[in-house]
């Protein structure tokens, strides 16, 4: 947890590529459970839940994080969130399910490729760390 908060403090909020490009593009592996022509969703590296499963848009148009959205990635947003849905249910999350969107450093966000977490599979609290 403390490596994860490390490597967030570390990243440099950018438009370059990152490794998800990579996975975008087979160049690693990843454990995809859900692909179409616009979105990837895979199990993260270091799940934080029994079920953690990161959603990202192929294209990434500007969108580093959600702070930088403009009214034309209003569709790509939706679709990330309905497609979140549908993997939830693919998962058998019938007992509920969280969606987090890291934006910026105070925030954790570590990949500064727009992704939503996943997660689900146990008891969560609430506040957030
Ligand atoms: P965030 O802190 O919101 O930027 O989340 C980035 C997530 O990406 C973090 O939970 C770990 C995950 N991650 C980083 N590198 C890789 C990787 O190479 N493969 C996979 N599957 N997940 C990764």
């Amino acid at each position: 947890m403390a490596s994860e908060k490390g490597a967030a403090v570390a990243a440099t909020p950018s438009d370059s590529p990152t490794i998800f490009d990579k996975i975008i593009n087979k160049e690693i592996p990843a454990t995809i459970v859900y692909e179409d022509d616009k979105v990837l969703a895979f199990r993260d590296i270091a799940p934080q839940a029994p079920t953690h499963i990161l959603l990202i848009p192929k294209v990434k148009d500007g969108l580093t994080g959600l702070s930088k959205a403009e009214e034309r990635h209003s569709v790509i947003l939706g679709h990330l969130l309905y497609t979140a849905k549908l993997v939830a249910k693919q998962e058998g999350l019938e007992d509920g399910f969280r969606i987090v969107i890291n934006d910026g450093p105070s925030a954790c966000q570590s990949v500064y490729h727009i992704h939503v977490h996943l997660l689900g599979g146990r008891q969560m609290n609430w506040p957030p760390g």
